[in-house]
């Protein structure tokens, strides 16, 4: 995902200053071949998009700030699915509704329901509705078109949304505040505070919600559900436990945190010590979308971590083409760590004050808690999971909580690998929750599952692996 850190190349930095104040978005830095392959990627990305047509995420007229959040604003009771890649069988829905910001302010977001050809069974099915799973994906970009519901493949595909419907449940999963509805109806951007796990719960909490309202005899007010993401996801559910403990919502039955984020400022800061290790490159490569993320919490900040370098191609060659991670990676390729941001950014105020907002873990809970992380992730390394686990856990332990919190560890799984090597893990964990059993018992517990040749698996860092989508000319491509 960030393999572009290996190669170097100094930039040519006449003129990256004045393209500061230009008001076209010609690019200064990023060259001819720089343009074309960025536009190539960014062409190959849009074409992964079900729609072009952002219509869906104009933001309703009834919105309004004194709404509160959870209201439902628009509802599309069934999403035509022709220009997704989603399983036979599914169906699908996409509503907007409110959610609240880290201050406290409402912002109109989105989020999708995926639903099962038939309910999984659970014990008191008929009364309840269909069980839930409230999905909190990980990073897909920070821009308005980095919305997974519009995603052909909804983005984690069969590794976790498509296969939880098919085992029978419906799946609600925002798509962020940021994301998928960019603009305010004053057209003042929404920025998307990325991995900022409280903010991301409030999106992921308000989903459950404004779902419900949307679909009450479906997803009934109390019917069991758990929460469950990955990565920035993972930051989200770990935080979403948090929020359980003070505004609980009917019907929750646990959470699952497949390597979550923590505290971010102190891994990036960490980073620069060991800039040469791989799990460093990842973070410092991320500079920018944080840099972005602490803009949106806190607008006077205004971007100032970014060099000129960096600042010319966030705004003059992924902004303009609403880019997310594939075209990211592409736009920053060859910009030297010396360009990618500031010395020391991070010691800004705003900056320390964002990574205590934004932080995931070492805080009550609610349960059962279930964190999984690879030990060998290099995007969220097992080194900044076990810490949080360990502190959250004597906390527990001292203040005799009476929660669940276990921590499985799958020795040699990467980030996206992690998440196949302990389906067989969480995937009953959930049906579990789901059909009432309870957890064997309050505290923690570790354990680590040492995985059968490791060493000949193949290690896919980036999440789109199998899952294809072709047009209807090319429908001889689905007889691969
Ligand atoms: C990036 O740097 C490599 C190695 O120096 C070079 O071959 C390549 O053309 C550069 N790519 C772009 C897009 O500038
Ligand atoms: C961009 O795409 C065109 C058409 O597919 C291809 O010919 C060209 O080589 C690509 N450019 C780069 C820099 O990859
Ligand atoms: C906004 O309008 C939609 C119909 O267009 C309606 O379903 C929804 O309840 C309204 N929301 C509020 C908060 O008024
Ligand atoms: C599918 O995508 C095509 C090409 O972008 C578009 O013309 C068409 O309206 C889309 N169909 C649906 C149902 O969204
Ligand atoms: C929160 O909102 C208040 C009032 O609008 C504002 O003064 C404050 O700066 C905001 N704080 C953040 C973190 O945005
Ligand atoms: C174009 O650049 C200007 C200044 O650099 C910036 O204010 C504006 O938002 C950019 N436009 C887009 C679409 O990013
Ligand atoms: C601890 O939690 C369990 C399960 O929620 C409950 O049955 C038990 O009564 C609780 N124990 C105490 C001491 O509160
Ligand atoms: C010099 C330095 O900061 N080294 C750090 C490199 O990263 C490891 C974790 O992978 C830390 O334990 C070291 O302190």
């Amino acid at each position: 995902m960030y393999s572009h850190l290996r190669f170097y190349l100094p930039i040519v930095l006449v003129g990256a200053s004045a393209s500061i104040a230009a008001y076209t978005n010609f690019s200064s830095t990023c060259g001819r071949l720089c343009q074309e392959l960025v536009h190539n990627g960014s062409s190959w990305e849009v074409d992964q998009h079900a729609s072009r047509d952002f219509s869906f995420y104009a933001t309703p007229s009834n919105f309004s700030f004194e709404l509160p959040p959870g209201s439902l604003l628009a509802i599309e009771p069934v999403t035509d699915l022709f220009n997704y890649s989603i399983p036979s069988g599914l169906s699908m829905s996409r509503i907007v509704y409110t959610t609240s910001d880290l201050n406290g302010t409402t912002l109109p977001a989105s989020a999708y329901v995926l639903w099962p050809y038939a309910p999984l069974a659970t014990s008191d099915q008929q009364e309840r509705g269909y069980p839930m799973v409230a999905w909190a994906h990980g990073t897909s970009g920070v821009l308005r078109g980095c919305a997974p519901s519009n995603y052909r493949n909804l983005q984690y595909h069969f590794m976790a949304p498509f296969l939880l419907a098919l085992q029978g449940m419906a799946v609600v999963a925002p798509d962020y505040a940021g994301l998928g509805i960019g603009t305010l109806p004053g057209g003042q951007e929404i920025g998307h505070p990325w991995l900022s796990g409280p903010a991301q719960a409030n999106d992921l909490a308000n989903a459950i919600i404004a779902a419900r309202r949307a679909f009450p005899s479906l997803l009934t007010a109390d019917g069991p559900f758990v929460a469950m993401g990955h990565s920035q996801g993972g930051g989200a559910t770990w935080a979403f436990a948090e929020k359980q403990v003070d505004e609980p919502i009917p019907g929750y039955k646990g959470t699952v945190a497949i390597a979550p984020p923590t505290r971010t400022i102190d891994h990036l800061k960490d980073a620069f010590g060991n800039t040469t290790q791989a799990w460093a490159q990842v973070i410092i490569a991320g500079q920018p979308k944080l840099i972005a993320a602490v803009t949106a919490v806190f607008p006077s900040y205004n971007y100032a971590g970014l060099t000129p370098v960096s600042y010319d191609r966030w705004f003059n060659v992924l902004k303009p083409l609403d880019g997310c991670l594939p075209t990211d990676t592409l736009a920053f390729m060859n910009v030297t760590v010396d360009q990618l941001a500031r010395p020391g950014w991070y010691e800004a105020p705003e900056v320390q004050r964002f990574a205590k907002l934004a932080e995931s873990g070492r805080k009550k809970f609610k349960g059962p808690l279930l964190v999984v992380a690879g030990e060998a992730d290099i995007v969220v390394p097992l080194d900044t999971i076990e810490p949080a686990v360990d502190d959250t856990c004597s906390m527990l332990e001292q203040e005799q909580w009476n929660e669940s919190l276990e921590m499985v560890t799958y020795s040699a799984m990467d980030h996206f690998p992690v998440i196949q090597a302990s389906q067989m893990k969480w995937l009953l964990w959930v049906k579990d929750r789901l059909a009432g059993v309870p957890v064997s018992k309050a505290g923690c517990a570790k354990s680590v599952v040492n995985g059968f040749r490791t060493d000949a698996t193949l290690q896919a860092v980036e999440p789109n692996f199998l899952e294809g989508w072709a047009s209807p000319e090319e429908n001889w491509k689905y007889s691969l």
